[in-house]
């Protein structure tokens, strides 16, 4: 059967942006949609972009989109022959990658023992090492006898990391300064794994104090070839959680950038890697990079890596996954430009980034030049409370980095969201730092630079000239008889909005 045969409709098991973004993708292919969807979102954009729609069941997620089976039956009641899981929900979770397999579907994404064996740190630096891929000192397996890791931890030195072979984004570490609380972290490390993964397995690594997080884009086909989309800096980010990812990286230099790029490829080849990956590295203040941990999912800020390499990573998951050879080498490939993305998070920078619920009152994005937003709302609709509180991701585009920074402080400022309290003014606050605009920064950027009385400091002429308009149009909808209309419409989601 020809290879183009194998796939005429795909189910999408996800929602939100990365849902219409990939149906786009299957769109330009020819390719017909399935969407799934919860109660929550029968009115929601990917249902209605889909060629056809099932509800998987209730809100919450546990019950709808992470429901193995339903997603399964969904394919059979509707023909599709391939799923594509997003980036969340069952994205990287090798028993449905196992059973989708069993149920004779292809899934578009790397293999179950790849996703597996990725899916824990240890097992996944232990795939690594074979490879000689500069790793964090630190014990290599699980710590069984904590004198023994003590031991360790002195010859590494202090600070060290304990963390969760099981976690991953940051989940279940915990920095230890001296020996003497050596031993009760690491009960505590153990016990919290335990409750939150199932799984107490604890490793110490060498704690790398102001590190930035660079992480390499690869793709593998199913004739062993491999190849790398350079790199991600995602240093920006608050508690775990990124903001503003760019690419490439203001600091790589071509030297290291090629050298990361081959960890990347043979990380990947350590697991005989089909797909998009993501292979997660530290930097620190002399440039030495140590791998960290693999994602076997396409990310959220897969776009600035389009952007600067003219290719659609998703038609690329989906040429790979229907047993398509790359069409390219690592020789093709090339930087052309830089992208800056910001995630616009329905959360209030003003008050601790607590997410905030409500009403898009007023929705508009920014267009033009180098912008491209990629989104799951239209005005008018509501942030359901059950899922990731992301409603956008704006992202520029400029022919270098200064130009990228300063079309995206234009698209923030162009884009208007009211209803909701956002990360936009946050944004525009990195992108007008010094560091930032430097490219003097780390993974603490946000803890050291960030007041939230930052977002109210304005030039005072624009301050004057703001209240002056705000008076003005205050007046006329007094005379409008609109005014108290308008004021009681505007502050009435803030008391509706749940607190956290
Ligand atoms: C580290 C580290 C410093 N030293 N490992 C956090 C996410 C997870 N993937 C690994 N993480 C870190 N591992 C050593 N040995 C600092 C972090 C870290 C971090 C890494 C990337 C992006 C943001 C971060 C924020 C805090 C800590």
């Amino acid at each position: 059967m020809p290879i183009f045969d194998l796939m005429k409709k795909i189910l999408v098991a996800n929602r939100g942006e990365i849902a219409l973004r990939i149906m786009r993708s299957a769109k330009e292919m020819g390719i017909k949609t399935v969407a799934v969807f919860s109660e929550a979102d029968r009115d929601a954009l990917h249902v209605r972009y889909a060629d056809e729609a099932i509800c998987i069941g209730p809100a919450p997620s546990n019950q709808s989109y992470l429901v193995i089976e339903k997603i399964i039956d969904a394919c059979k009641q509707t023909g599709a022959e391939a799923i594509h899981p997003g980036y969340g929900f069952l994205s990287e979770n090798a028993v449905f990658a196992e059973q989708v397999a069993q149920a004779g579907l292809i899934l578009i994404g790397p293999s179950p023992q790849a996703m597996e064996t990725m899916g824990n740190k240890l097992s996944a630096k232990a795939a690594a090492l074979k490879y000689n891929i500069p790793m964090v000192p630190g014990t290599e397996e699980a710590i069984e006898d904590v004198e023994e890791a003590k031991q360790r931890a002195i010859e590494v030195g202090f600070p060290i990391l304990i963390k969760a072979a099981a976690g991953g984004g940051g989940k279940g570490m915990r920095i230890v300064e001296r020996a003497e609380e050596f031993e009760e972290q690491m009960h505590l490390a153990v016990s919290e794994a335990t409750s939150a993964f199932g799984d107490g397995s604890v490793f110490i690594e060498r704690y790398v104090t102001s590190p930035r997080h660079i992480e390499i884009q690869v793709l593998g086909d199913n004739y062993g070839n491999i190849v790398h989309l350079f790199e991600r800096e995602c240093s920006v980010q608050r508690r775990h959680q990124k903001v503003i990812e760019e690419a490439p990286s203001a600091v790589l230099t071509e030297e290291i950038r090629q050298a990361m790029g081959k960890c990347a490829v043979d990380v990947a080849r350590s697991v005989q890697y089909t797909g998009a990956g993501t292979v997660e590295f530290i930097l620190d203040e002399n440039l030495d990079f140590f791998f960290l941990e693999m994602n076997t999912r396409l990310q959220v800020e897969h776009p600035v890596t389009e952007l600067i390499t003219g290719i659609d990573l998703v038609k690329e998951q989906i040429k790979i996954a229907r047993g398509e050879k790359l069409s390219f080498k690592q020789e093709d490939l090339k930087i052309n430009g830089h992208a800056i993305e910001l995630r616009v998070y329905a959360e209030d920078p003003a008050n601790n980034f607590l997410p905030d619920i409500g009403v898009l009152q007023t929705y508009k994005t920014p267009k033009g030049n180098g912008v491209r937003v990629d989104d799951g709302f239209e005005q008018g609709m509501e942030i359901p409370i059950y899922y990731d509180p992301m409603i956008a991701k704006l992202i520029t585009f400029g022919k270098d980095r200064e130009e990228a920074i300063q079309r995206m402080v234009r698209a923030i400022e162009e884009y208007e969201i009211t209803g909701i309290e956002t990360t936009l003014g946050f944004g525009k606050f990195v992108m007008q730092h010094e560091a930032f605009k430097t490219g003097k920064f780390d993974t603490h950027f946000v803890g050291k630079y960030f007041k939230p009385e930052k977002l109210n400091e304005q030039d005072p002429e624009e301050a004057l000239i703001a209240a002056v308009i705000a008076s003005k149009l205050f007046d006329q909808k007094i005379d409008n008889g609109l005014a108290n209309e308008q004021i009681k419409k505007s502050s009435d989601w803030r008391k509706n909005r749940l607190n956290y």
